[in-house]
């Protein structure tokens, strides 16, 4: 795809990442409880999620009209030209209005992302990333943090239900055990985010879907971090485990969470114990 294809598509994920960060505003700010629906155990939608992907898909269709739209609520298939949308990613945190939760925008092309827009509505945040062209969050450059090593490393340990409890248990311990600390923020894309602009060191999750991630792990690129390789093995539409960091973290996150297990994660083979 020609450049300014893309860069007009850049633009406007931003413009309408802002839209709905709007939708979302009202919700959180109403006074009325924000009603949530159980997908799965800790795996919510509320109306917020619904409307928002309903007017993002809206947005997007008649703009781009021969693009692919693959969202969290109204699924989707591959395409040459895909975006990949999370409308809320962190819906626990926003149902209980935690200002912990963002609107995730990727723009997938002939097989790599090649723009991300992570927005939180509620910080006024947005962190923009487009590849070759570097990371930024509301408009200055981003970059991830100069660690000196486990010892000096904060990592964001998602928690995943899709997975046993067990692999989850054996992969914090194997940090701490590391000289690692973790935290637990129930957001992937912010978390991917935070690596970017140097808040935290590292991101890791034992499984989760590309809506969740595409966009935070090319702001970790542009910003001079590396990410494994999400849409390895199918994982665009089949999901796969995450790993990102700073450079220095590489050689020791990746002996925690070797990506061969990541596979063995996927398909349900068992990493503690
Ligand atoms: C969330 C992810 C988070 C994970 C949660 C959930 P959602 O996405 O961002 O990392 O731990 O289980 O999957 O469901 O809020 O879009």
């Amino acid at each position: 795809m020609h450049s300014s294809e893309i860069a007009r598509r850049h633009t406007f994920a931003q413009e309408i990442a802002r839209e709905a960060g709007a939708i979302a505003r009202r919700y959180f700010e109403a006074g009325d409880s924000i009603r949530a629906t159980e997908k799965g155990a800790h795996d919510l939608v509320t109306e917020a999620d619904l409307e928002i992907d309903r007017f993002l898909i809206g947005r997007l269709g008649q703009a781009f009209p021969g693009d692919g739209i693959l969202t969290e609520e109204s699924g989707g298939g591959e395409a040459a030209n895909l975006w990949v949308i999370d409308p809320i990613d962190g819906t626990t945190n926003f149902s209980r209005r935690i200002p912990h939760f963002a609107m995730s925008i990727a723009f997938h092309a002939e097989g790599r992302t090649e723009s991300g827009v992570v927005y939180n509505p509620i910080l006024d945040e947005m962190f923009v990333a487009r590849r070759g062209f570097g990371a930024t969050c509301n408009g200055r450059s981003i970059r991830v943090r100069e660690t000196r090593g486990p010892t000096d490393a904060l990592i964001d340990a998602g928690y995943s239900s899709k997975r046993p409890l067990v692999d989850y248990v054996a992969l914090v311990g194997r940090l701490l055990e590391n000289d690692f600390a973790f935290v637990q923020n129930g957001s992937a894309a912010i978390g991917l985010a935070q690596v970017a602009c140097g808040r935290i060191d590292g991101y890791c999750e034992l499984f989760l879907h590309s809506w969740d991630v595409l966009a935070g792990l090319l702001l970790v690129e542009e910003a001079g971090g590396w990410a494994s390789d999400f849409t390895a093995d199918g994982g665009l539409l089949r999901g796969n485990a995450v790993l990102a960091g700073t450079p220095a973290l590489r050689e020791p996150l990746g002996r925690i969470l070797p990506l061969g297990s990541a596979l063995q994660a996927r398909q349900g083979l068992r990493l503690g114990g």
